[in-house]
């Protein structure tokens, strides 16, 4: 029983007081003093990389990346987002099946958060695992704007029962820097970075992973980067890795690298079966130079942070896939070519999908319509010299072939590193109406017209 001075019974006292108000003034005051389960406030924050490095970007909550969001499958969040910066905002939940109106991205018609205002909606998360959240806003020419900032943080959606095998969780954000435009050979202008960060530390200014000998620790791995393919390795130790952007892969398998395109995500367990001081960071030097790597430090062991250099890169999707099963149900192919129109040297090129920018390739002459209910396959041909990490939004996509490979199947993803003069094909069910964003996830290129709007018919 609770006693007369708890909590609920002082409230239930209250609540009789208010019964004797007018009805509807009761309803008001409930609903105006009610707290969103969620309240994100973007702000100017400065961050403090190393000592030396501070860096004026843009943060949730003040901190970099912002809160981790747990959420439990099909349990509705009232979520507030604050936008206390002099620039619209919005807010994108990458990964999750949402109506266009909350997605979080202005080309599907998500409202603009104006600045000084704020919004307050009601989402249901699904489907469950590693998601994440990030602004959805343009750059251009300057880069500490939108996902050149620190607007980026993790979501985690549970099951009801979690079946995994683990002792501890840690997540990860990798992010690059200070970035500026840096001609390359071939005339085009790309963004290079001075500072690379894991969880918004430079390697040694961070608070080290702490483990215990014996304990399997499960990471999951964002690439927050605006641009960047990070290539990550933990000296003494193998990934096991069991999910690829947040859904479990077919064929867990252990890997000794991981590559992760932005916006990817892995999901890894690592068996702590070898105790020392170790350093997780990206594979290439100049990168870890630059600050990416965090120390992984075993209760009881001391002395200084042990990197092992790797000889090369090695990184396959198809390692974690299945072998396609019996044909599936019949699809419909959708032809989407990648090509890059030369602006001149010194500037940057202007990416198209089937010989149009975007907005000219979603207008109604040659936009994409979907039926609810079908399953389309993209063929995603890229001509061009460069990769690019491809993202379909409010719904999940499954690799089916890469690069003239063998069909595959059951890696469900919502991004896919499509690599250069190559085509990668991915199924997905329109079982989503309405409009629905499919982009390059580099920043340079999304602001360059590199996205589509499909519509449902
Ligand atoms: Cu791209």
């Amino acid at each position: 029983m609770l006693s007369d001075a708890s909590p609920p019974a002082l409230s239930r006292r209250r609540f009789a007081q208010l019964a004797g108000l007018a009805a509807g003034s009761l309803a008001l005051t409930a609903a105006a003093e009610a707290q969103p389960d969620i309240t994100l406030e973007i702000a100017p924050y400065t961050l403090e990389a190393s000592p030396k490095h501070h860096i004026r970007t843009l943060a949730y909550n003040g901190q970099v990346p912002g809160p981790l969001l747990r959420m439990k499958e099909g349990q509705p969040q009232t979520v507030e987002i604050r936008n206390l910066t002099a620039n619209p905002e919005v807010l994108h939940w990458h990964g999750l099946f949402l109506p266009s109106a909350i997605d979080g991205a202005m080309e599907e018609g998500t409202p603009m958060i104006a600045p000084g205002a704020s919004t307050r909606y009601t989402m249901t998360p699904t489907p469950a695992g590693f998601r994440w959240y990030h602004t959805h806003t343009f750059a251009g020419k300057n880069l500490t704007l939108a996902q050149y900032s620190g607007l980026h943080g993790f979501l985690m959606v549970g099951l009801r029962e979690d079946p995994a095998r683990y002792d501890r969780e840690i997540f990860l954000a990798l992010h690059d820097w200070n970035g500026h435009f840096m001609g390359s050979d071939d005339g085009f202008m790309n963004p290079v970075y001075d500072v690379c960060t894991i969880n918004g530390r430079m390697l040694g200014f961070g608070e080290p992973m702490t483990v215990r000998s014996g304990e399997r620790v499960l990471v999951h791995i964002l690439n927050s980067s605006p641009t960047e393919v990070h290539w990550i390795s933990l000296s003494g130790h193998g990934f096991e890795v069991i999910a690829l952007d947040g859904n479990a892969v077919p064929v867990p398998r252990t890997v000794p690298m991981l590559r992760l395109a932005p916006a990817e995500r892995v999901s890894a367990i690592v068996v702590c079966n070898n105790p020392g001081v170790w350093v997780l960071g990206e594979v290439r030097k100049h990168i870890k130079t630059a600050g990416m790597g965090i120390v992984m430090e075993y209760a009881g062991a001391s002395g200084s942070p042990v990197w092992q250099q790797p000889e090369s890169l090695t990184w396959s999707y198809e390692h974690f896939a299945a072998p396609a099963g019996s044909p599936g149900p019949p699809t419909i192919p959708i032809e989407l070519v990648f090509d890059s129109k030369f602006q001149g040297h010194g500037n940057e090129e202007l990416w198209r999908i089937n010989g149009f920018g975007y907005p000219q390739n979603s207008s109604p002459e040659n936009s994409i319509r979907l039926k609810t209910g079908q399953r389309y396959r993209l063929m995603m041909k890229n001509r061009s010299t460069d990769d690019h990490p491809m993202h379909l939004h409010r719904h999940t996509f499954e690799l089916c072939r890469l690069s003239g490979g063998p069909e595959l199947s059951g890696l469900r993803k919502d991004v896919v590193l499509v690599p250069a003069k190559t085509t990668v094909e991915a199924e997905f069910l329109a079982n989503n109406p309405g409009k629905t964003l499919f982009h390059c996830h580099q920043q340079d290129h999304m602001d360059r017209g590199f996205m589509m709007v499909f519509d449902y018919a």
